[in-house]
Parts: structure tokens; C-alpha cells; sequence
């Protein structure tokens, strides 16, 4: 979506960090009359950012609404590719299908999809993952690396990584990683991913990488299956939390983490994941289609397959898999 010039005005006033910008200036920077500037504001005003004008000096904005709509998160990205396309819906039924539909219309790389809401939102093995409106960061981003197809799940992995350094940096907080695509707080599930990829005989056309987190709920605002364990950073953290610098510092660190897999490989990035993993070292439980595993989780393999010792001395690669941990 181009951003239009409503969402390039809301983008010129945040980067004045509160100094009043004059309505003449606005309408010769955006080659518009001084009229179509304020209509542009009261178009603003009535989606919730909060403009004064100060006579004689011009238009000052105080605050934006909690949205995520591109003109509220691009202003302040410090990426240079992630999220430089944002395509928002208010409401939709996934934004991993939307994002799919996209990719292969030929977008570039780092196309971000984000919704307030999403009806049919989705987990691995088509089960669901509840979405409330306004609450939380549903979000699929459409990466075009040249890696060969196996490697694709380490994506889940970088991923998980650059989430978990966006929720320390943005909260304080400080998550665990359980294998493969959990975010945990405290023992509850506060982010989940879900890496899916168009492929053709040439290798990966698109990753499309889903990001479901639990930004502002209470407890009400969960279903009932999943109360129990589910958890959101406001819960945790018992404040209100800014879903666009979340989403800024997701980008960021995935571009950061994205470079460093394309230049140096998945090393480093594997001991961060490491470093931030409850799985690695325990008892666990690997529940698959098949078979259910039992034993110690000894470490992940460079393309991310979870090493598993099973009491008989054998070691086995999982693929996939829902875990248990002993507490
Ligand atoms: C995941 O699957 O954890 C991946 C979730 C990915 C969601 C994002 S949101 C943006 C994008 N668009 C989509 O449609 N999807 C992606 P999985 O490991 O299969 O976990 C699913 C399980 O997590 C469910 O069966 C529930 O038990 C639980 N769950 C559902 N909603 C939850 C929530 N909001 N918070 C915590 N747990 C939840």
C-alpha cells in the first residue's frame, strides 16, 4: 500500500517530536493548498491522533492512537528494508494468508502484513490462535532469502530470537524459548511463530513468517481453551505496552539477524537461540503425528532439528514437534 499523503503528514509530525510545524510549511512540503493540509489533520484527528493547533505557530501532535496502520509505526523504523511496505487490515481472517496472496504477486522483501484482528487466525497443523482486536501484534512478514528449502526452519528460530530481544528491549521482561516456536513468560505462552514457504524447483520464492503476540490482554479477552496458558506482556508486566515499538523492534532485529545468517551463517545465531532455550538440557516430551518421545533435549543441529536422547542411548532428530517439559 502507498503510504498517502494523510499517513506522510502523521509521518512529518511525529519526526517534529512535539515542535509545531506551520500549515504553510506542510502545504508547500507536500505541494498541497493550506486547506487540504487541514482537512488532512481533522482526517487525522478523527482516527485518534491528537493535533493542537498553536496560533501563529502551527500544528502539534501529542499522541498517535494504538494502531498499527503504517503511518504509525514508519516514522520511527530504523530498518532499511523490513517494513518499508505495510499492508494493514483492520480485520481479516489471517494475515499468513494475506501474505501469501501477496508474495506471489512479486513483492519485495520485508513486506510486513498486520491486522488489529484476525477471525481465523492460525497455529501449526491448521489449529487456531486466538486474535483479539486491538490487543495484540498479528503479523506476517514476507522474507525472499536465497537459502536452499532445509534450511527454512531456522527462520523460526531467528525469529523467535529477534522477538524475544524486541520484549526485553521494549519491556524489561526476559523470555524463554521453547522448541521450536514458543515465546514463553513466567511458563505461559505470550508469542507463537509460524514459518510457512513458497518454493519451486529454483529454491524459496517466500518465507512468510507469522507473528502471533500477546500484547495488551487480560485475561478475559482469551477463549477458554486457552487461558490457562496464555499470557500477555501486560499481564506481565502489569502496564500497557506499545504495540507499534514492538513491531518497530521486531523488524529491526530481524533485519539485523537476517544479515548476520547471510553473511556468517546460522552459528552465532544458534547459541542466541541457545542462550534464551528452557528445552536445551531438560526431560522432555516429544508428542508428533506418529510417535510420542521420550528424553533429554541435548541440542538443536545447525539446521534446527531438536536432538533427542532417548533412555536406550539413542539420539533422534525431530523435525517437528509439540514439546512437554518436566517442570
Ligand atoms: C503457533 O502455533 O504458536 C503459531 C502461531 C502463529 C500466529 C500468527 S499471528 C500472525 C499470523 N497469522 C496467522 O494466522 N498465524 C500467524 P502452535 O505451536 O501450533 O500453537 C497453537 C496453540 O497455541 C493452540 O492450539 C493453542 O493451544 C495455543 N494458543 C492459541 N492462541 C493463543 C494465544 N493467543 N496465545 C497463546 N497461546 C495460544
Amino acid at each position: 500500500m502507498n503510504i498517502t499523503v494523510t499517513n506522510k503528514l502523521a509521518q512529518r509530525l511525529m519526526e517534529a517530536s512535539g515542535e509545531p510545524v506551520s500549515g504553510q510549511q506542510l502545504a508547500d512540503e507536500f505541494g498541497i493548498s493550506r486547506t487540504s493540509v487541514w482537512k488532512h489533520i481533522k482526517d487525522l484527528q478523527e482516527k485518534g491522533y491528537e493535533i493542537t493547533s498553536v496560533k501563529k505557530k502551527g500544528y502539534v501532535l501529542s499522541d498517535i492512537p494504538d494502531s498499527l496502520e503504517a503511518s504509525t509505526i514508519q516514522p520511527l523504523l530504523k530498518t532499511q528494508l523490513l517494513g518499508k511496505t505495510i499492508e494493514y487490515i483492520a480485520s481479516t481472517e489471517s494475515t499468513q494468508i494475506i501474505a501469501h496472496q501477496l508474495a506471489q504477486t512479486g513483492v519485495s522483501h520485508g513486506t510486513a502484513v498486520l491486522a488489529e484482528e484476525q477471525t481465523a487466525g492460525r497455529g501449526r497443523m491448521a489449529r487456531k490462535w486466538d486474535s483479539a482486536y486491538g490487543k495484540g501484534i498479528w503479523m506476517s512478514i514476507i522474507l525472499r532469502p536465497d537459502i536452499p528449502v532445509q534450511r527454512a526452519p531456522q527462520f523460526t528460530l531467528i525469529a523467535a530470537v529477534a522477538v524475544v530481544r524486541a520484549i526485553e528491549e521494549v519491556t524489561g521482561l526476559r523470555p524463554d524459548i521453547k522448541w521450536p516456536n514458543d515465546i514463553l513468560v513466567n511458563g505461559k505462552k505470550c508469542t507463537g511463530i509460524l514459518t510457512e514457504l513458497q518454493s519451486d524447483a529454483d529454491g524459496i520464492q517466500a518465507l512468510i513468517i507469522g507473528i502471533g503476540l500477546n500484547a495488551n490482554q487480560e485475561a478475559d479477552d482469551f477463549s477458554e481453551e486457552v487461558r490457562n496458558i496464555a499470557t500477555s506482556l501486560k499481564m506481565e508486566t502489569g502496564k500497557h505496552v506499545s504495540r507499534q515499538e514492538l513491531v518497530r523492534s521486531i523488524l529491526f532485529y530481524l533485519e539485523q539477524y537476517t544479515e548476520i545468517y547471510i553473511k556468517e551463517g546460522f552459528g552465532v545465531l544458534k547459541l542466541m537461540w541457545e542462550s534464551y532455550s528452557t528445552t536445551i538440557g531438560k526431560k522432555v516430551r516429544a508428542r508428533m503425528a506418529r510417535e510420542t518421545l521420550e528424553g533429554i533435549a541435548e541440542g538443536i543441529t545447525d539446521d534446527g532439528v531438536l536432538q533427542l536422547r532417548t533412555a536406550d542411548g539413542k539420539l533422534h532428530g525431530i523435525y517437528s514437534a509439540d514439546i512437554e517439559m518436566e517442570k
